[in-house]
C-alpha cells in the first residue's frame, strides 16, 4: 500500500490521511492530527521516532492495521492478540499491557475527534546503535496514528478490481514467516511495484510452491460451484481478521468454506473471487491475469459477503465514546 502522502512544502504541514486520495473524507485532512507516542498525546509534527529507531534501520518492529465504524472499533480483541504474537515471535516485549494499549488506542481516536476512520498502531524495537544487534535497544517505542483512510474509489469497489500474479514471492516460513506483521513489508512492497507497472489494482502472492498465497495486504477467496475456498495459513496467507470474519459469514450464510492450496489456474477458472482486508474491507475481484473472472461482475456470494460484512462492521466492535 502506498503512504500517505505529504500534503504541502512546510515541515509543518499535516499529512494527508488516506491512501489514494480520491475518495477521503474531510476532517483529518485539514486538522492537524493528534499521536500517541509513548505515553503521551502529541501534534503530528511532534511526534517522531529517532534515526536510531531499529524499526527504521532494520524493519524491527511490529504493526497492526485496525479500523473502527460507527464509533466502535471492529475486532480490536483479535487485532491485540496478533500484535503480541507478532512481538513474541521476533522477542519484542511491547512495554505496555493491552489495557493500557486499548486504552491509548481510544483515546486517540477521540483526540482527533473522529467516529470513523483507521488506526495504525505500531511498536519498534526501539533506539539502539548502528547494528543490528536488537539487544542494545532498551526500550521499544509504541505510537498510534488515527486518521481517515479510502483505499479504492468507490467505482472499484463496486465493479471489482483487476490483479496480476507477481513475479515476488511472499516470504516462506523458514525465512520471516509471513504470520508475523512485521515492519519489513519491502517483499509486499516490491510486489504492489509489479502490480502498478502492469496497470492492476492488486498483486496476487504466490509462495515457493507456486500455489496463491495472498495478496500484497489481503487474503484471496475463490467462489466454485456454491463454495469457497481460501489458501490455508501455511501456503504464506497472514492470519487475517477480515479472513476470519469472512469464515464466520459464510457459516452464517449456509455457504461452505474451504481452507485449500490454490493455483493461479484455480482462479482463472473460478466464478467469483475476492480480496478481504483491513483497509480494502471485502472487495471483488474480476479480473487475474487478463482473464476474466466468472461473467466479470461481482458475483453473487460476494455481493451477499460484502453487505453482510457492511452491518456488522456498523453493529459490532469495541465503544469509542462509552
Ligand atoms: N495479508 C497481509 C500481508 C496483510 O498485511 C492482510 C493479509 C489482511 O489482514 P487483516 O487482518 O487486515 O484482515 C494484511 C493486512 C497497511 C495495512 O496500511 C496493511 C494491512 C492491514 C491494514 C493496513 O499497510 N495488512
Amino acid at each position: 500500500m502506498d503512504e500517505p502522502k505529504r500534503s504541502g512544502a512546510t515541515p509543518k504541514a499535516a499529512v494527508k490521511p488516506a491512501i489514494d486520495s480520491d475518495s477521503i473524507s474531510s476532517k483529518a485532512e485539514t486538522k492537524e492530527l493528534t499521536i500517541y507516542l509513548d505515553g503521551k498525546f502529541v501534534p503530528e509534527a511532534d511526534a517522531k521516532v529517532s534515526v536510531f529507531d531499529h524499526g527504521l534501520l532494520y524493519g524491527d518492529g511490529v504493526f497492526e492495521g485496525i479500523r473502527f465504524y460507527n464509533g466502535r472499533v471492529f475486532r480490536l480483541e483479535e487485532h491485540l492478540e496478533r500484535l503480541w504474537d507478532s512481538a513474541r515471535s521476533i522477542c519484542l516485549e511491547i512495554p505496555i499491557g493491552c489495557a493500557e494499549m486499548t486504552e491509548a488506542l481510544l483515546e486517540t481516536i477521540r483526540r482527533n475527534d473522529l467516529r470513523e476512520g483507521y488506526i495504525r498502531l505500531v511498536v519498534t524495537r526501539g533506539v539502539g546503535n548502528l547494528g543490528l544487534n536488537p539487544t542494545q535497544c532498551k526500550r521499544p517505542s509504541v505510537f498510534i496514528i488515527a486518521t481517515t483512510i479510502a483505499l479504492y474509489s468507490k467505482e472499484v469497489c463496486e465493479t471489482g478490481l483487476t490483479v496480476v500474479t507477481c513475479a515476488t514471492r511472499r516470504t516462506g516460513a523458514a525465512a520471516l514467516n509471513p504470520a508475523v506483521k512485521s515492519l519489513n513489508y519491502l517483499n509486499n512492497v516490491m510486489a504492489r511495484i509489479e502490480a502498478n507497472l502492469a496497470g492492476a489494482d492488486e498483486a496476487l502472492m504466490l509462495n515457493d510452491a507456486g500455489n496463491v498465497a495472498e495478496c500484497t495486504a489481503d487474503n484471496v477467496f475463490i467462489i466454485k460451484r456454491g463454495q469457497i475456498f481460501t489458501p490455508p495459513i501455511a501456503a504464506g496467507a497472514l492470519r487475517g481478521i477480515t479472513r476470519s470474519v469472512a469464515f464466520d459469514i459464510a457459516a452464517e450464510l449456509g455457504v461452505k468454506i474451504t481452507e485449500t492450496d490454490i493455483t493461479r489456474h484455480d482462479v482463472f477458472v473460478a466464478d467469483e473471487c475476492f480480496l478481504t482486508g483491513t483497509a480494502a474491507e471485502v472487495i471483488p475481484v474480476v479480473k487475474a491475469d487478463g482473464r476474466v473472472i466468472g461473467n466479470g461482475k461481482p458475483g453473487s456470494i460476494t455481493v451477499r459477503m460484502i453487505g453482510r460484512f457492511r452491518e456488522m462492521t456498523r453493529e459490532t466492535g469495541t465503544p469509542i465514546f462509552g
